[in-house]
């Protein structure tokens, strides 16, 4: 085994909180939803009923309506975060999601050889998170999935969302009390003060409005694309089982909305405004995900492919926002940094080879949160769960 590999190994353990694992020690001392499931499929390697509990937490934690909320609360932490429960309202957990993974997650456990009693129960849960999208996230019955808080896409400050964010106030009744930016080595590798009181201002509105959005409602084509994938794993691992889904409608379903979504002039994807009810454009990394799509027509496939390789590869993978963009900020969170978890799925769900680029990455950087794209230097926070727990899924592939 490598150094490398034992070093990710570590990283984990040191991060495993009674068996759930925080993203990392540093900054985030709760469960957050979409590093939790990278993280399962990290343990995979280490320890599968490990890596199953992780995903069960997840599960467990979903609320009577079919939401996961994005943190849940670690009550026993003595490492403090903001926002938490108070500027939330909630002692369990946030009052929004993140990207659908789990059934991806559970999918690659199976995979590794993942063997419980407890799949059919799992497989349920997941059906009824998936079933909450459509339910909750999709306002204009588009069969496509609208954000009702940019930090449910999981690229919090990504600049797709600067536009809807220009009808968003800064006054908030959350008193601002922000330590993220005073624990990395730069604050500028973190969203802005003004951004975090619009962040705040629209869970206030969430907290008045029954958590109804109001004041930001966003379609975003990267949720959608992770979705779909996630349909059709759900219903592959429901085949195994001969368990009756409506998963693989409901996937065909999301592919001929995205496909409408597609802006034939750039390759990309469109965000919509849910509110103004405008298309708009932006591009990020993630208005490229329509090629998570299986059997695009040729000529979408190509031209998304070709902005891909011309506006975003790096020799680090992959930017999160198009390289010459004016607003491109190589250092900034993601408003153009590499991440292991977006070079990941790109990897895994399109055509673009990435592995040998993430796990060089790796190897020169180390275990960080994100990374520049100019010299892949790293950025944010240490000993990152996610990045470890990749480097072992993309090591072994
Ligand atoms: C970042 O988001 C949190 C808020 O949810 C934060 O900035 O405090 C994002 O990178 C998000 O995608 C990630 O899940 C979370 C924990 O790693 O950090």
């Amino acid at each position: 085994m490598n150094d490398l590999t034992n070093t990710a190994k570590e990283i984990l353990k040191n991060n495993d909180r009674n068996g759930i694992t925080i993203p990392s020690a540093s900054l985030y001392p709760h469960m957050w939803a979409w590093d939790s499931v990278f993280a399962a499929m990290g343990w995979a390697h280490i320890d599968i009923v490990r890596a199953e509990n992780e995903i069960s937490a997840q599960l467990e934690a979903m609320r009577d309506n079919g939401m996961i909320p994005h943190i849940v609360f670690n009550p026993e932490t003595t490492d403090d975060y903001f926002p938490g429960p108070k500027a939330w309202g909630n002692q369990f957990g946030s009052l929004i999601t993140q990207p659908p993974i789990w059934a991806i997650g559970l999918e690659y456990l199976l995979d590794k050889g993942l063997n419980s009693r407890k799949i059919p129960e799992y497989l349920k849960k997941i059906e009824k998170v998936h079933l909450f999208f459509k339910s909750e996230r999709d306002p204009e019955n588009l069969n496509l999935v609208a954000i009702a808080h940019p930090w449910e896409s999981g690229m919090d400050n990504s600049p797709a969302w600067d536009e809807p964010l220009t009808q968003v106030s800064t006054e908030t009744n959350i008193k601002l009390a922000r330590l993220d930016n005073k624990k990395v080595s730069d604050p500028k590798q973190r969203p802005s003060d003004a951004e975090y009181r619009k962040y705040l201002r629209i869970v206030q509105s969430l907290k008045e409005n029954q958590l109804k959005p109001t004041e930001f409602y966003v379609y975003d084509p990267f949720m959608s694309s992770v979705l779909y994938q996630s349909e059709l794993s759900l219903q592959r691992m429901c085949k195994r089982l001969n368990i009756p889904s409506k998963a693989y409608e409901r996937a065909e379903a999301i592919k001929r909305a995205l496909l409408k979504c597609f802006d034939e002039k750039t390759g990309r994807f469109l965000y919509r405004d849910a509110l103004s009810q405008k298309d708009y454009l932006s591009p990020t990394l993630g208005s490229l995900s329509g090629l998570f799509l299986k059997d695009l027509p040729a000529g979408i496939k190509a031209k998304s492919e070709e902005t891909l390789i011309r506006d975003h590869m790096t020799e680090f993978g992959l930017s999160t926002y198009a390289k010459n963009h004016p607003n491109m900020d190589p250092n900034c969170y993601w408003r153009g940094p590499v991440w292991i978890n977006t070079n990941f799925l790109f990897h895994y769900f399109s055509n673009v080879d990435l592995r040998n680029k993430t796990l060089g990455l790796l190897s020169q950087s180390g275990f960080r949160e994100y990374f520049s794209p100019e010299d892949g230097s790293g950025l944010g926070s240490f000993d990152f769960s996610w990045s470890a727990a990749l480097y072992m899924v993309l090591s072994k592939s």
